[in-house]
């Protein structure tokens, strides 16, 4: 029974058509004046001739269709396609292995009816338990009231099945198949666009039909149910189909509306920016209208029909093919033919003149050559017709006219995207299954042979099997809702995963304290994990500074020799040499003759063997410093590792390696922390920059500390910096609230565990391992690469920090993020890509709020150094990751201006590396050293 309930139409009968004549006179049969028998064929052939269509006509709505398809899918607004094609987030046919059990909730498929079902999947090919199911009529003034009226009815439904079911009422998930246009933004987000098929329920176009449904069942409190999909019926049809080997591609739906779907390839659809994969698309071929392909086909019913119809000028295609619409149009021709005297002896009964009297079963039953000219008879006296045998088999004909043309639009239709497939698999023959579905496929009786017939006539190349759906699509829905269930399973371990890696004010407010505290402790020289070096740098330079320097900058991705001439500018020239990793970890002569040997070289290239330049010596690890030009190595640190250097003077060292190269004369004047260069480097252009930030392999801070406050520094006026060497904070547990089990596992797998546990948490060094970590972790809960752990991502390193970067990159497409993975041997959805990138963000977010929370204590510490109540500071900064990660340093900047709002902190990217910085350093102490001898 099409719907079993009064004919929607009977609302409307407010709405009178041409077809109606008012009052009594309209049920006038006239006496005399029927047509001559010559005339009345004549008038029945023009009125079925006009529902005639073409081949050719056919092949120009499948051209025009084709087109509105791949205008659509480019994204091209104007003129506004004819078609939506909208993507529905369903990526893959269903798999097989998919199990549970499943709530489905199908709502606007079948008019004013909705379908609850309980539907077991076994994930066992060809084992199927027959899903349980219940209809409920939706009342006329459901479907036209409000929204929540309506979300309202469903979630009463729902309680009303499952009462019914010996069922848990706790954790039950549900796919909600809702068949009207909607975009989609995720398998659970869809904001509906109009409604279609006799449904106006306000206030619900442009909302979240998801959140409206769960607000329902909420507000129906009887049941907790968890809406993980909602799908278009098309989808659940094409879901819904089981052809084993080779899974339906394409679903079409025929009830009271139509629409279609296929699965295009992700790469052709505009707005999703995928190159891989294929992506189900909506078609909504329902609102296919253009006026040089449609417009010959239209018959004056059509737009009688049209105009009377809740949405006129909408879904001009669907009103030709709907099975809501085809009783009504087969009613106007009957009620047209019986006013010119040809059907019934010219008496109409008042259900003829009455719309959506005709329903769709009967002109299924009608035209059904099985039901006889008896079941015809009885139908139209149900309609109170008195028909005589000619009257039986004239209605027959108009019956088939409508219902063959419903079929053949619908077959052109087909066969564009038929077309659009081939052309998008760049396929000279085409072999596809499509699942239909719905009342008219499955009960109209002629309605499929024509479709099949004319889809082979219009596309000879295609090989199609029709498959229909088995229960009109409950099973295809909850196969996507089995797929939303393990990606929504999915994205929950992945936030539980990230959740510590997400910090809130307060704990970073905590870190700034507690690195507060630590500055305090360590500038009284007391035991804390950061041990604020006093670097005898008290000034930052004034300009005066003259002369040729040498430089050399270890530490950092690269060892870089640099002459410095500096005049009223500054110039370098630089080499950079590679320290191999058996140097770095080598002995420390063999470390140092390799500096040396680099010195010459570059000595050489400029020319400048045998001279014996002023150097400055930036050496980016820790090193108690005695004076400018001595610094005691406290531990290595970055992968650094060379023997007999710790507790060393490695100014010395540095002189033993020159005096074992004879010939080479090098004066050593000042050894600097790259921090300190990178701060002096900015200071010569800016001289409120009085803080050094380094992130970049490792990571640390200098600035300049009130000489008062220094312990073990004689003094108590001036200025001095201070290499806090903030990289060791947290080493005495303070930050291990904070540390993950994935920091830990970075930790124990460093040269150096227990140590640098900030620097772990932050630079560059460390980064792409803290997310390698997280990628197993997530593999090992199946929730990456379908839990396939590949050799590749057990490799240590082999996820390089510098890969954050560009996968972050707003510039880069997931595609060019997916292709990142592919190099590395990953093999990865769509799904995935979004979840790699989600961790590098949650990573790098960390580690650039931890840093904004040590920058904010620096600044914070000089600001209250000096009584102020707003300090205006600039920070130098350099390091590879700051430099090249593309929200690295906003997210600093931000953290800095959340956590220390009285300081207005700017922050300055040194161009020149620190080998500048430890030049004029250098340049400095010569120009003190002058003054003090003069
Ligand atoms: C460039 C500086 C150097 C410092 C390096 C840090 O000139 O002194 O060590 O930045 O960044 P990284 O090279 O470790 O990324
Ligand atoms: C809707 C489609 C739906 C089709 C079949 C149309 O009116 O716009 O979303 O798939 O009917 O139910
Ligand atoms: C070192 C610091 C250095 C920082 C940045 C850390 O590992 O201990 O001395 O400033 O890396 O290069």
């Amino acid at each position: 029974m099409f719907g079993g309930q009064p004919p929607l139409w009977k609302f409307m009968d407010s709405i009178r058509s041409e077809g109606l004549q008012q009052g009594e006179e309209a049920l006038s049969c006239p006496e005399e004046g029927l047509p001559r028998p010559s005339d009345s064929s004549e008038l029945v052939q023009d009125c079925l001739q006009q529902f005639k269509v073409t081949v050719a006509q056919l092949q120009q709505i499948q051209a025009s269709l084709l087109g509105s398809m791949e205008q659509a899918l480019r994204g091209q607004a104007s003129p506004v396609p004819a078609v939506r094609m909208l993507p529905t987030y369903v990526g893959s046919t269903p798999h097989g292995t998919e199990q549970g059990d499943f709530v489905v909730l199908e709502l606007g498929a079948t008019g004013a009816s909705l379908r609850v079902l309980w539907v077991t999947l076994t994930g066992i090919e060809g084992h199927r338990v027959e899903p349980r199911s219940q209809e409920f009529v939706i009342p006329q003034d459901v479907m036209l009231g409000t929204g929540q009226q309506l979300f309202d009815f469903a979630a009463h439904c729902l309680s009303e099945f499952l009462d019914a079911q010996p069922v848990s009422k706790q954790g039950l998930q549900l796919g909600f198949s809702f068949s009207f246009p909607c975009h989609q933004t995720g398998l659970d987000r869809s904001t509906l666009i109009s409604w279609t098929k006799g449904f106006r329920c306000s206030g619900v176009e442009g909302q979240d039909v998801v959140q409206l449904l769960r607000d329902a069942i909420q507000r129906q409190g009887a049941y907790n149910i968890d809406v993980v999909a909602v799908v278009n019926d098309t989808v659940g049809t094409m879901m819904g189909c089981e052809l084993g080997a080779r899974p339906c591609e394409v679903g079409l739906v025929v009830d009271t509306g139509t629409n279609v779907c296929y699965m295009e390839e992700a790469r052709d659809v505009a707005v999703l920016d995928e190159d891989r994969g294929r992506v189900c698309v909506s078609v909504e071929w329902g609102s296919f209208s253009d006026d040089g392909a449609l417009g010959p086909v239209l018959t004056t019913f059509d737009h009688t029909l049209d105009h009377e119809s809740l949405n006129p000028g909408a879904q001009r295609f669907e009103k030709m093919i709907g099975g809501l619409y085809l009783g009504e149009l087969v009613r106007l021709v009957l009620a047209h033919l019986t006013r010119r005297g040809v059907l019934f002896r010219g008496c109409p009964s008042p259900a003829l003149l009455s719309q959506g009297s005709v329903l769709l079963e009967h002109v299924a039953e009608m035209e059904d050559p099985s039901a006889g000219a008896a079941r015809v008879h009885a139908i139209l006296q149900d309609l109170g017709l008195s028909p005589e045998a000619s009257d039986v088999e004239l209605v027959q004909r108009v019956c088939a006219a409508v219902c063959t043309r419903a079929a053949q639009l619908c077959a052109a239709a087909l066969a564009a995207v038929l077309s659009r497939l081939q052309h998008s698999r760049e396929q000279q023959t085409l072999q596809v299954a499509v699942a239909t579905g719905g009342r008219v496929c499955e009960r109209h009786p002629r309605f499929c042979s024509i479709l099949q017939g004319t889809v082979m006539l219009l596309a000879p190349e295609c090989d199609v099997s029709f498959i229909p759906s088995a229960d009109g699509g409950g099973r295809g829905v909850a196969m996507v809702t089995a797929v939303a269930a393990r990606l929504a399973a999915h994205r929950r371990l992945l936030e539980e995963t990230l959740a510590p890696f997400r910090l809130n004010h307060d704990q970073l407010a905590a870190v700034q304290a507690q690195m507060r505290e630590a500055m305090a402790k360590g500038l009284r020289g007391e035991a804390s994990s950061l041990r604020m070096l006093p670097t005898y740098v008290r000034a930052t330079p004034d300009g005066s500074e003259r002369g040729d320097f040498l430089a050399l900058d270890l530490g950092g991705t690269n060892f870089r020799v640099l002459l410095v001439r500096v005049t009223t500018c500054v110039q370098i020239t630089s080499q950079i040499y590679s320290i191999p990793e058996s140097v770095a970890q080598g002995s420390g002569q063999q470390l140092f003759d390799h500096i040396v040997d680099c010195i010459v070289d570059f000595q050489q290239k400029q020319g400048l063997s045998g001279q014996s330049l002023p150097l400055g010596f930036t050496f980016s690890f820790p090193c108690k410093q005695l004076g400018l030009d001595q610094g005691i190595l406290l531990n290595w640190t970055k992968g650094f590792n060379a023997s007999d250097c710790e507790g060393q003077d490695v100014v010395s060292l540095l002189r033993e390696a020159i005096t074992r190269r004879q010939a080479v004369e090098l004066n050593v004047v000042a050894i600097v922390n790259d921090t300190v260069g990178t701060m002096m480097s900015c200071g010569y252009e800016d001289p409120r920059c009085e803080i050094g930030l380094i992130v970049g392999t490792g990571t640390n801070a200098c600035y300049m500390e009130e000489l008062r406050n220094v312990a073990g520094v004689p003094g108590d006026s001036g200025h001095m910096c201070i290499n806090m060497e903030w990289g060791a904070f947290g080493d005495d547990g303070s930050l291990d609230t904070l540390s993950t089990c994935f920091d830990a596992s970075v930790d124990q797998a460093s040269i150096n565990p227990g140590k640098q546990r900030f620097e772990k948490m932050i630079s560059g060094m460390y980064l792409g391992e803290i997310v390698r970590h997280i990628l197993l972790h997530l593999t090992s809960l199946g929730v990456l690469f379908r839990g396939q752990q590949t050799q590749r991502l057990q490799t240590r390193d082999i996820f390089k920090t510098k890969f954050l970067s560009e996968i972050e990159s707003d510039s880069l497409a997931l595609r060019q993020v997916r292709a990142i993975l592919e190099d590395l041997g990953l093999p990865l959805t769509s799904d995935d890509t979004l979840m790699v990138l989600e961790v590098c963000q949650a990573v790098s977010q960390r580690a650039a709020q931890l840093c904004g929370a040590g920058v904010a204590a620096v600044a914070e510490k000089i600001r209250e150094n000096r009584g102020l109540e707003e300090l205006a500071v600039s920070v130098g900064v350099d390091g590879t990751l700051y430099k090249l990660h593309p929200h690295f340093s906003s997210l600093v900047a931000a953290t800095v201006r959340e956590l220390a709002p009285r300081c207005a902190v700017t922050f300055l990217q040194s161009e020149d590396g620190s080998g500048k910085g430890a030049a004029l350093v250098t340049a400095v102490a010569c120009r003190l050293a002058q003054s003090t001898r003069v």
